[in-house]
């Protein structure tokens, strides 16, 4: 006897409504999608994807603007047993390059606009096929598709086989590609379909990008399992939002969405009197927005805790019955999830201290793309999974995220890792030596501030500086700020103090 079918596809398929008819999807632009539009659609580019007749396992690379016909062509990746490789839009040549040379994608979708140099990265890195699709529906995908059956039959998937591979960047040296399962995807979309009790008649406000963890996983799969409606935006905008909430049950944002929508004087106890849950996540939370949340709107944030390698880990409860939210922490570690918070040598902390935070469940990703070594460094000899984020866990079971082992900015709920950009720093003519620091910011957070010094005889002019970091690097990545300075402050060893730096530029933007 066959064993079930463990495609993530198949879990979501089963979950549409009844009626095709209705609508699954309701864009900013005014168009209605569906239910059977996305699986038609889905299907038609999986078969697309079926007539390249490629190996299991080959991946899909995709740096497109954000569109339902995108989210189809994930679900058509599933569908068709390839692995899906998202990629940030904001991401230039050389960022590109290096994800595509390294990922050896056997398809790669881009938009028009970008075919020109993507194309050419892409046929160089042996991809035989580059395909375009744009916000627009349109593309060489969709005119490709089109001559495709809109039926498919998802093919046969083990739950350890790969379905996704999402790059994060790493402390040293380049990205990572973290490796999930079809298993590890749909189990933590189950477990958060049951915490979150989403519920029939849930309404999700889609708001985030698709190309990470929170708008891709999170929020599609949560709206998907429940056969629930999403109100679609291409991009973030508060006002258009705040029209939307009377329709919707459901938001979910990076705090800077929040910190947003609380600059908007429309957003009162009557407009969110229809919502059910606000979630937030992929970046701490401030305890004042989780303030004024409560007191604009009567409604208590429930702030979670996750990342590319794992999706969701810790959550606030969403029932009443399960725990009050509070401001502050993260939750509780999910169920199936075991969190333990370790000292320097990997011993248990005796509890309520800090330490580096463990992990352990079906959720957790099966490694980084070709990179034993470093799969198996961050992997503890009992096969926990080290965050690299230092917390502590109370007498109740609040997890607090207090800081980051690993030297890294969040910054709008975007990763940027100093190590990467004062490689580029560094490489410039006038620069020594660089360092790049995160600091406070009303609106993302956190912002990167260069620090630099120059070489001997050189005077090099802050503003070059950063623009000619912006022809290489993704805009989110830039530094907000950047000195030339005499020196940079170091302990005995020599190495730069960058607490130090972080508290000399704390005010920055205050
Ligand atoms: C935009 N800019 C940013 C930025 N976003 N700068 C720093 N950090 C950011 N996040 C800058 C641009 O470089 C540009 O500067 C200017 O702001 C305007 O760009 P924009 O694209 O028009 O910005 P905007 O649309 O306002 O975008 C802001 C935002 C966006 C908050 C809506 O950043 C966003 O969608 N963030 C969500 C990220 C997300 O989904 N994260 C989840 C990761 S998953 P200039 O100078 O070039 O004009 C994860 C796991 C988990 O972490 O737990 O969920
Ligand atoms: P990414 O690599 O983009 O998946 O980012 C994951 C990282 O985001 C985690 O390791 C945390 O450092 C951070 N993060 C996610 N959610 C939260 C949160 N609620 N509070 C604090 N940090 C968070």
């Amino acid at each position: 006897m066959s064993s079930p079918n463990a495609n993530l596809f198949s879990a979501l398929r089963a979950a549409f409504p009844a009626d095709l008819n209705a609508v699954a999807i309701e864009t900013d632009q005014g168009l209605l999608y569906t239910w059977s539009d996305l699986d038609r659609a889905s299907a038609m580019m999986a078969n697309l994807l079926a007539s390249l007749q490629l190996p299991p396992g080959a991946r899909v690379a995709v740096q497109v603007e954000k569109s339902v016909e995108a989210l189809a062509l994930y679900l058509a990746t599933l569908r068709a047993g390839l692995v899906f490789l998202p990629l940030n839009t904001a991401y230039q040549t050389s960022e590109i390059e290096y994800f595509i040379t390294n990922a050896e994608p056997a398809v790669v979708v881009c938009t028009a606009k970008n075919f020109g140099w993507v194309s050419k990265i892409a046929f160089k890195a042996g991809t035989q096929n580059v395909y375009t699709l744009d916000d627009d529906r349109s593309g060489s995908l969709l005119e490709r598709a089109a001559h495709h059956s809109d039926q498919h039959t998802p093919v046969q998937r083990s739950a350890d086989d790969l379905a996704a591979i999402l790059y994060t960047s790493g402390t040293t040296g380049r990205s990572k590609g973290a490796m999930l399962s079809h298993g590890n995807l749909l189990s933590n979309a189950q477990t958060l379909k049951d915490y979150w009790d989403w519920q029939a008649g849930d309404v999700l406000i889609h708001a985030l990008p698709i190309f990470h963890v929170h708008g891709l996983f999170v929020a599609i799969h949560g709206a998907l399992l429940n056969g629930s409606k999403m109100l679609w935006f291409g991009r973030f905008d508060p006002k258009g939002v705040l029209a939307k909430l009377p329709e919707a049950t459901v938001f979910m944002g990076v705090p800077t969405l929040y910190v947003r929508l609380l600059q908007e004087p429309g957003l009162t106890r009557e407009a969110v009197q229809n919502m059910r849950l606000f979630i937030s996540g992929s970046a701490p939370l401030l305890i004042e927005t989780f303030k004024d949340w409560q007191t604009r709107t009567g409604h208590t944030i429930l702030e979670r805790y996750g990342m590319s390698e794992t999706a969701m880990l810790t959550s606030n409860p969403c029932r009443a019955s399960d725990g009050e939210r509070r401001g502050g922490t993260v939750g509780f570690a999910l169920p199936g999830v075991t969190l333990r918070v370790v000292d320097d040598a990997g011993q248990a902390v005796p509890q309520g201290e800090i330490g580096g935070i463990q992990v352990q469940g079906p959720n957790v990703f099966k490694g980084y793309w070709r990179m034993p070594e470093k799969t198996a460094e961050e992997f503890s000899a009992d096969g926990f999974f080290k965050t690299g984020d230092v917390g502590r866990v109370d007498a109740d079971g609040y997890v607090t995220i207090v800081g980051r082992s690993k030297d890294l900015i969040i910054s709008g709920g975007y990763n940027v890792y100093p190590a990467e950009i004062e490689g580029f720093l560094n490489d410039l003519p006038g620069v020594a030596e660089s360092a790049v620091v995160g600091v406070p910011h009303p609106d993302f957070g956190e912002v990167g501030v260069a620090v630099v010094i120059a070489r001997p005889g050189a005077t090099p002019d802050p503003a070059q500086l950063l623009a000619q970091l912006k022809a290489g690097l993704a805009n989110f990545k830039i530094p907000k700020q950047c000195y030339v300075v005499e020196g940079l402050p170091r302990n005995t060893m020599g190495k730069v103090q960058k607490n130090l730096l972080r508290q000399q530029y704390s005010g920055l933007f205050a």
